[in-house]
């Protein structure tokens, strides 16, 4: 018997993204196409002011290129049985009647170029950057009966790039071409829908994110739909839970030696964290690459009317809350670059960066700073900028460590705002998560060990991807399907590193962590 493959696909903003994994969730290819690579003089992304658009041509350029790849190597794709994908969560797709007509033809996918253009009501899709509907967000918040009601119906409060603000300015803005569209596809459910030949539906991660869909109803909801765009409903595709199989993938994918059950696609966000094995509530991930973002599993529902975190469904179906830190890498590099810990070539040097951290945390020194290089996404209210409490007079390298330390600590801070106090466990990914310093800061800060993960090239949304198709069709030896909890458990046994313990506490440490609370004061909740 040949041994079954399973297939997952990422379409970020900047590429086209495949991870093929075998039965024991080891990756057998992992291959990457950078839009860059492809998008010539028009640019990947399009910029007029606050609009950002891209062009969903260039997702399929994208997208056929990358099938191209791993249908030429080895092992190809003829072992594969099931297929998922994510894709960059928000932008909106607008389609004409019968638009699907074209994913019958045997080699749509090469000519998209000439084929997709006629069926678009709108060349350019609204991506998660668009910062042009401040007033759509405005007139859909106030309908709903203000941000704290909308965030406790949406899991959010309807930012500027979600799905049905954007939906709202197209209507505005183009109302002929809103009356022409009979589609409107989230990145992922159109690419979802190419695959499968016909209309997909949406998963409920990608719902999640369109400020239409009712978290406690988990279905869209009128009142918010009401508050969008006339006639929107019978625009909208169904939407599904993640882990159900549409069908076989579509007659055209047979080129790229591809035949198998395809899945829905959800949002990265979702994927990623069943990429990174969070499936149990109370559970951390720490991404930690230009901007720090946490993403948790909560116990019960909780919705921030500020605007401080997003609430939504994670691809196993249970819920998830993300908070995303402008002060990550960006900001420990500069300030280890004006501590001078940078090599001749102009390197930081992040070895020495993370023993300033531990020293810190040795040192029992009284004393901690409000960290925030840049004013706070989400926490606006908070004071912006660098201030010392406590103890000012330390040498370099301890007010390093301090600074360090001290993001730790605001981020335990902002997680417990979000509802986890002391996580279970805590996983950590991206570029400091290699770095043992950064990672007992973040350890003693939680109290709690941190798991760093080495995830395939990186790439946590396309391995959460693979991982779902993994689920839908692997078996447990009693033929079973795998829990989510033990499927998390898997995919921390393949990818998790050595976990970095807390130090042992010091009176010192609750004592910065008491000054830095009494610092962050924030406005009313
Ligand atoms: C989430 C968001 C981004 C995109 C990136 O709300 O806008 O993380 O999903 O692809």
């Amino acid at each position: 018997m040949t041994e079954k493959h399973y297939l997952g696909l990422d379409l970020s903003t900047q590429s086209a993204t495949g991870v093929l994994l075998a039965a024991d969730l080891s990756v057998l290819r992992f291959e990457s196409v950078p839009f860059a690579d492809l998008a010539g003089a028009g640019g990947v992304l399009q910029r007029t002011g606050a609009q950002v658009r891209q062009s969903p041509v260039l997702w399929l350029r994208g997208l056929h290129e990358l099938l191209k790849r791993l249908a030429s190597g080895s092992p190809d794709l003829r072992q594969v049985v099931a297929v998922a994908g994510s894709a960059q969560q928000h932008g909106t797709v607008y389609l004409k009647r019968d638009w699907t007509k074209i994913l019958a033809h045997p080699d749509w996918l090469q000519q998209a170029a000439s084929l997709l253009p006629p069926v678009l009501t709108e060349p350019g899709s609204p991506i998660w950057m668009d910062g042009s509907t401040a007033e759509e967000r405005r007139e859909i918040t106030a309908a709903l009966g203000g941000a704290a009601a909308a965030a406790e119906l949406l899991g959010a409060v309807p930012f500027e790039r979600y799905s049905g603000v954007q939906m709202r300015a197209f209507h505005k803005r183009r109302p002929e071409a809103y009356a022409d569209t009979a589609r409107i596809h989230l990145v992922g459910s159109f690419i979802a829908s190419c695959l499968l030949g016909k209309d997909a539906p949406l998963n409920e991660g990608d719902a999640s994110g369109t400020a239409l869909w009712s978290l406690t109803g988990r279905r869209w909801s009128e009142q918010a739909l009401a508050a969008t765009a006339p006639d929107l409903r019978r625009r909208l595709p169904e939407t599904l839970a993640a882990g159900i199989v549409l069908g076989p993938t579509a007659a055209w994918t047979a080129a790229y030696g591809l035949r198998a059950e395809l899945l829905g696609f959800d949002g990265d966000n979702p994927a990623t964290v069943v990429g990174c094995g969070l499936t149990e509530p109370a559970t951390l991930l720490l991404s930690l690459g230009t901007s720090d973002t946490e993403m948790l599993r909560p116990t019960g529902r909780r919705s921030s009317g500020q605007g401080r975190w997003v609430e939504m469904i994670a691809s196993d179906g249970a819920p998830m809350l993300m908070h995303c830190a402008v002060n990550g890498g960006l900001s420990r590099e500069k300030v280890a670059a004006e501590t001078g810990l940078v090599s001749a070539a102009g390197k930081i040097l992040w070895d020495e960066v993370g023993a300033a951290a531990e020293k810190f945390l040795r040192s029992e020194k009284v004393s901690a700073e409000l960290p925030f290089v840049e004013r706070e996404i989400g926490f606006e209210d908070i004071p912006a900028g660098r201030k010392v409490l406590g103890n000012p007079d330390l040498e370099p390298q301890l007010a390093l460590g301090r600074f360090l330390v001290s993001q730790a600590l605001v981020k335990a801070w902002i997680v417990e705002k979000m509802g986890l106090s002391e996580p279970d466990f805590i996983v950590a990914t991206g570029g400091a998560s290699l770095n043992y310093g950064i990672m007992s800061a973040h350890a003693a800060a939680f109290n709690t060990p941190v798991l760093p993960l080495n995830l395939p090239g990186g790439a946590g949304a396309a391995f959460g991807a693979a991982v779902r198709a993994w689920r839908a069709r692997h078996r447990a030896p009693d033929e079973r399907q795998l829990s989510w909890q033990e499927v998390g458990a898997a995919v921390r046994a393949k990818i998790g590193g050595q976990a970095v313990p807390p130090p042992p506490p010091t009176a010192a440490l609750t004592e910065n962590r008491r000054l830095l609370e009494q610092a962050l004061v924030l406005g009313k909740e």
